[in-house]
């Protein structure tokens, strides 16, 4: 089986210009991961050192948990040991982290991150995530790192990923040349090549969303929702509604077996929960990579020119001809 690091050297090798910096951040990626992934496991076993609150708030107020604040750590430090990024974002830390050492300050490359995402999941033993979005600095190389840097749309990733840490831990990236997954196998230490190409199916038979807020939900999403639960023999209605509580493994699934994932605006929450540099834009790459879709209910997900960085959006993500339908009742409902 081929493994993640081979794989990367091969595709680098497919581009005769590549300085390799790209191959060796992603390394420094997949090595954090595999350190979050034993944390993880063990979570259940030291929960009162490692699982659990960890007593104080992140930038948008949430409970950081434990391993929330470990696992940023962890890929902070992988990250700024190899010195090619001279930044990260990240939805733990209140603003952009630079990094000072010469080689680090001279590197060509941000990461922003969510470091473990639905980490409301970790006590109960439900799978969790990391979401890492890379970007080439818009400042020249050597000089101050800006916050100009960070705030690129979508459109401007050079390579986005996920790793889920489930029944088991998969890390799935892309470069922008499709989408491929890598399963982890813990008695060899490595990712070996499982997934290679993903396609999301054109149209699915799973929505996933939060029901429970559903009357606070604007009427497009609430039309939507009844024409999900519509009987239908044509188009295979009425869709099963899957909501795990935490976006990587709703994505993973959906992108999978096809379907539709959606956090709307709601009345208290007019931008939803999502944030857009570190959840919604990475995932948006992947699913487009993927032949599927990505929009905040009107317009593409990888065009918003952010303007700060823990900027939420709605988002509605998923197989292309879902992600249109609910497009088309968001236009003419809300
Ligand atoms: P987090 O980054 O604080 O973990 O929040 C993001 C998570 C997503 O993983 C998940 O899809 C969503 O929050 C669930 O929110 P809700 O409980 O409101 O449905
Ligand atoms: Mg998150």
């Amino acid at each position: 089986m081929i493994t993640l690091g081979e794989y990367i050297v091969k595709k680098q090798s497919e581009y005769p210009n590549a300085t390799g910096e790209l191959t060796s951040l992603l390394s420094s990626i997949r090595r954090a991961a595999k350190v979050v992934n034993r944390e993880i496991n063990r979570a259940g076993l030291v929960s009162d050192i490692i699982g659990g609150s960890f007593g104080r708030e992140n930038a948008q107020g949430e409970v950081q948990q434990k391993l929330d604040v470990f696992a940023n750590d962890i890929f902070k430090a992988a990250l700024e040991a190899r010195g090619e990024v001279c930044g990260i974002a990240s939805e733990e830390e209140d603003d952009f982290v630079v990094f000072d050492s010469h080689t680090s300050a001279n590197s060509k490359y941000v990461v922003l991150m969510d470091p473990l995402d639905g980490s409301s999941n970790i006590d109960v033993n439900v799978s969790i995530g990391t979401i890492f979005s890379i970007y080439r600095r818009i400042s020249e190389p050597g000089g101050p790192v800006t916050l100009e840097d960070f705030l690129q749309p979508g459109i401007n990733q050079i390579a986005a990923g996920y790793v889920v840490y489930g029944s088991s831990t998969m890390l799935v990236y892309t470069t922008g040349n499709g989408v491929h997954g890598f399963t982890y196998d813990p008695s060899l230490g490595s990712f070996g090549l499982s997934h290679e190409n993903i396609r999301i199916p054109e149209q699915g038979q799973i929505y996933s969303i939060n029901e429970g807020n559903y009357i606070k939900f604007p009427e497009g999403v609430k039309k939507y929702i009844k024409f999900c639960q519509e009987k239908d023999d044509d188009s295979k209605r009425p869709y099963t509604s899957r909501y795990i509580g935490s976006l990587v493994s709703d994505f993973h699934r959906n992108m999978l077996k096809g379907g539709i994932y959606i956090y709307p605006s709601g009345t208290s929450a007019p931008n939803g929960k999502l944030r857009l540099l570190y959840e919604c834009n990475p995932l948006a790459f992947l699913a487009e990579q993927a032949g599927g879709k990505a929009t905040d209910g009107f317009r593409r997900i990888m065009e918003i020119k952010p303007t700060e960085l823990h900027q939420r959006t709605p988002y509605f993500v998923g197989s292309i001809r879902m992600v249109d339908k609910a497009g088309e009742f968001m236009t003419q409902y809300s």
